[in-house]
C-alpha cells in the first residue's frame, strides 16, 4: 500500500515491517506509528509466529538473528529490529521527537524507564507466556520451564505494583509527558490479556493511567485492528 517515507534524514524509500499485528511487541511499534501520522506510509508483511516463521534459518539469516518480531526493512536491504530501536528512528525522522525525548536528561529518563517497564514487566510476562503456558505451541516452544516461568509471572506482577507507586506521583511512566515508556507498558498490558492475567486492582493508579493512554486515537487504532483479527489457518 504505501507511499514512501519521505524526510530529509530518512532512508530512501519502501519500508517494510514483518509484523504479528496482534502482538504485545509489535503493538509498540504500531502505536508509535499512529502517535507519528507514519502508519499508511509503511507496509506490513505477515510473519505467523504459531507456526515459527520467525525461527526459520532464513528468517534468521536474512532478518533478525534473535527471531523476534518486528522487524523493519528499508528498501537498500538495511534492517532494524528492537522495538525502542524502531521508535528511536521513526519518533526522529521529522525532527520533533515526541516519544523519545529531546534534552540530554529526558532521553536517559525515558530510555531508563522504558528498560524498567521491559526488565520488570513486559518481558516477565513474555517469559511466563513462554514457559508456563502453551505458548507458541510444541512447533516454537522447544524448552519451556514452568517453575522459572511461574517466577516470572510474579516478577511481573511485582512489577505493576511498583509501575502503579510510580504512576501515584506522575502521570506518566517516564514523567509528565506520555512517551515510549508508556507504549512499552501498554504492550505488557497487550501480554496480559494473551495470557488472561488480570493486572491487580488494587494498582488503582496504574489502571487509571491505562484507562488514559486508551484514550489516545494511537492506542485505540491499534485495539480496534487488534480485537478485529483473525489469525490465519
Ligand atoms: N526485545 C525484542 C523487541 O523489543 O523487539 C522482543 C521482541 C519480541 O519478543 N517479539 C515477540 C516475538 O517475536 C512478538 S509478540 O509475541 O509480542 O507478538 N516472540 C516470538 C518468540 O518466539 O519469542
Amino acid at each position: 500500500m504505501s507511499a514512501t517515507i519521505n524526510f530529509d534524514n530518512a532512508i530512501p524509500g519502501k519500508v517494510t515491517i514483518y509484523d504479528f499485528p496482534p502482538g504485545p511487541y509489535p503493538c509498540r511499534v504500531q502505536i508509535a506509528l499512529h502517535e507519528k501520522k507514519l502508519h499508511d506510509l509503511v507496509d506490513f508483511e505477515f510473519v505467523n509466529l504459531y507456526k515459527g516463521e520467525h525461527k526459520t534459518d532464513e528468517f534468521l539469516r536474512t532478518k533478525n538473528y534473535s527471531g523476534t518480531l518486528p522487524v523493519m526493512e528499508f528498501a537498500d536491504g538495511s534492517l532494524l529490529s528492537e522495538c525502542t530501536a524502531i521508535t528511536e528512528y521513526i519518533d526522529n525522522l521529522d525532527g520533533n521527537p515526541i516519544l523519545t525525548g529531546t534534552t540530554p536528561f529526558e532521553k536517559g529518563q525515558i530510555h531508563m524507564m522504558t528498560r524498567r517497564v521491559e526488565f520488570e514487566f513486559l518481558e516477565a510476562i513474555s517469559l511466563y507466556f513462554h514457559n508456563a503456558t502453551p505458548g507458541l505451541g510444541p512447533t516454537v516452544e522447544k524448552y519451556q520451564n514452568l517453575e522459572w516461568g511461574l517466577r516470572q509471572r510474579d516478577r511481573g506482577i511485582r512489577g505493576m505494583h511498583f509501575l502503579n507507586s510510580l504512576l501515584q506521583k506522575q502521570p506518566y511512566i517516564a514523567g509528565d509527558k506520555f512517551s515510549m515508556a508508556d507504549i512499552a507498558c501498554i504492550g505488557g498490558f497487550v501480554f496480559l490479556s494473551v495470557v488472561k492475567l488480570e493486572p491487580p486492582k488494587e494498582c488503582k493508579a496504574l489502571l487509571e493511567w491505562f484507562d488514559r493512554v486508551n484514550e489516545r486515537p494511537s492506542v485505540q487504532e491499534f485495539f480496534k485492528m487488534a480485537n478485529s483479527f483473525e489469525l490465519p489457518a
